[in-house]
């Protein structure tokens, strides 16, 4: 009798505090939550690989600020069907690993992280324990404060199998095979690391995924610990290799020349401006496809740009010109109508490394090659120009030889963008 009233007590209790409170602040879960736990998250599908990387910084930044506490890991969410890969002659381009982008022991330096495949091989069931979708407040704001409360979805994006009693959803392609126990929508407005107190004191749940993860900001945008977790995103050994050797046989740009050595470990990796000089020839990313359309104010035409290129090559005596676009053949050759004066490179690989290293792949071949170029000029708020003014703060360039970008012709102030340099 004594056991039976001590269990009812302990039932009584243990629903009252799992109890939900919607829009007051969150009860606090006492039970303790068993370690590791495991941090997923997903983006807005139609969002660019560029803009992707940076949402991996805000909450790799809210992973490592969990681990201060208790063991999390980061779950890295496998790339799929993204809406700028676009070539069909490659087979599929869903359920990419990080690793196929990205080495992973460099992540691992700022916050331990893992793949989704692995993540599925030790659960036990293919089950995620919860899944919080992030959206904005449903009355707009007026008044600008940190908060977040559990509301109803303004979009159903997942749907609940009445009889297993499970969610299910996109998954990043896993959807046949993966589903949740539990789902929610949580409008929030603030930072990252203002999910961490949710995380930690209202929720047991082993494994916590946070879909449309863009919705929250960074919490300190360019600081040292953005440096930091932006100095762990390198590329992999192999598609770093890939441009490597284009820049030896193309652009006679090697690193002992160019001054761009790498340390093994980017943590004791330290540069001054100015350290890195770069190869002998002007890098441009020239944004078109549906960027031109959208921004239509900000994309030159072909004709305009060749104009800004041939004059920035003449001012820094370079004779070679490496283009990085995802514009159409025909815009290209334009381009190279209007550039006859000068020798003008694309890299293009051949079906079998395409194949291989897919349209994501190129993509990062080409910011690696414009990234050790003497001279760089963007295309405007392009977060794919943003990533390799970046990476050129990290391999020490002049900031001079980075923040450039081409303007329309109808700009006349052509202002040049923000200098966000590097800190350590
Ligand atoms: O990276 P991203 O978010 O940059 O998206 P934006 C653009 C994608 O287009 C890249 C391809 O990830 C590549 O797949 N792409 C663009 C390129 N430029 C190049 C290039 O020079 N070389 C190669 N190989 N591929 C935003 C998007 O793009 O543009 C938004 O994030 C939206 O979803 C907006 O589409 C209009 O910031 O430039």
């Amino acid at each position: 009798i004594i056991l039976f009233v001590l269990k009812l007590i302990e039932l009584t209790y243990a629903s009252e505090l799992n109890d939900f409170e919607p829009a007051s602040k969150f009860k606090i879960v006492i039970d303790q939550a068993k370690a590791p736990r495991y941090l997923l998250y997903d983006v807005n599908p139609g969002e660019g690989f560029n803009l992707r990387r940076d949402v991996y910084m805000r909450i790799a930044i809210l992973a490592r600020s969990l681990n201060v506490d208790s063991p999390w890991i980061l779950v890295l969410p496998p790339w799929s069907r993204l809406y700028h890969w676009k070539s069909r002659d490659l087979g599929s381009q869903e359920r990419i690993p990080w690793s196929s982008f990205f080495d992973l022991h460099s992540l691992r330096r700022f916050v331990p992280v893992m793949e989704f495949d692995e993540f599925l091989k030790i659960s036990q069931e293919q089950i995620i324990d919860e899944v919080y979708y992030l959206q904005h407040y449903e009355e707009g704001w007026d008044k600008w404060e940190e908060k977040i409360d559990i509301r109803p979805c303004l979009q159903k994006p997942y749907h609940l199998d009445v009889k297993s009693k499970l969610w299910h959803g996109w998954f990043y392609g896993y959807g046949d095979e993966v589903a949740a126990r539990k789902f929610e929508c949580m409008s929030v407005m603030g930072h990252a690391g203002v999910l961490k107190p949710f995380l930690m004191t209202n929720t047991t749940a082993r494994s916590v995924m946070l879909d449309r993860a863009e919705t929250v900001l960074h919490d300190r945008f360019g600081d040292s610990e953005f440096w930091e977790v932006r100095r762990s995103m390198r590329f992999s050994k192999e598609l770093r290799r890939i441009a490597d050797d284009f820049r030896m046989f193309q652009l006679d740009s090697t690193d002992e020349q160019d001054m761009t050595m790498l340390e093994d470990d980017w943590t004791q990796m330290k540069r001054k401006p100015g350290d890195a000089i770069g190869g002998p020839y002007l890098a441009v990313h020239l944004r078109r496809a549906d960027f031109a359309k959208v921004r239509e104010k900000d994309v030159p035409s072909i004709k305009h740009a060749a104009k800004q290129l041939k004059k920035m090559c003449k001012k820094m005596d370079l004779q070679k010109i490496f283009v990085a676009t995802d514009a159409t053949s025909e815009e290209f050759a334009e381009l190279n109508g209007n550039l006859k004066d000068f020798s003008v490179y694309r890299y293009e690989p051949t079906l079998e490394i395409k194949k291989k290293i897919k349209d994501g792949g190129v993509a990062i071949i080409d910011q690696w090659i414009c990234a050790h170029a003497r001279y760089f000029i963007g295309t405007r708020e392009s977060t794919f120009s943003f990533r390799i003014q970046d990476e050129r703060e990290i391999l020490g360039f002049n900031p001079g030889t980075t923040f450039n970008r081409l303007c329309h012709e109808k700009d006349k102030t052509c202002e040049q963008p923000t200098r966000w340099t590097i800190k350590y």
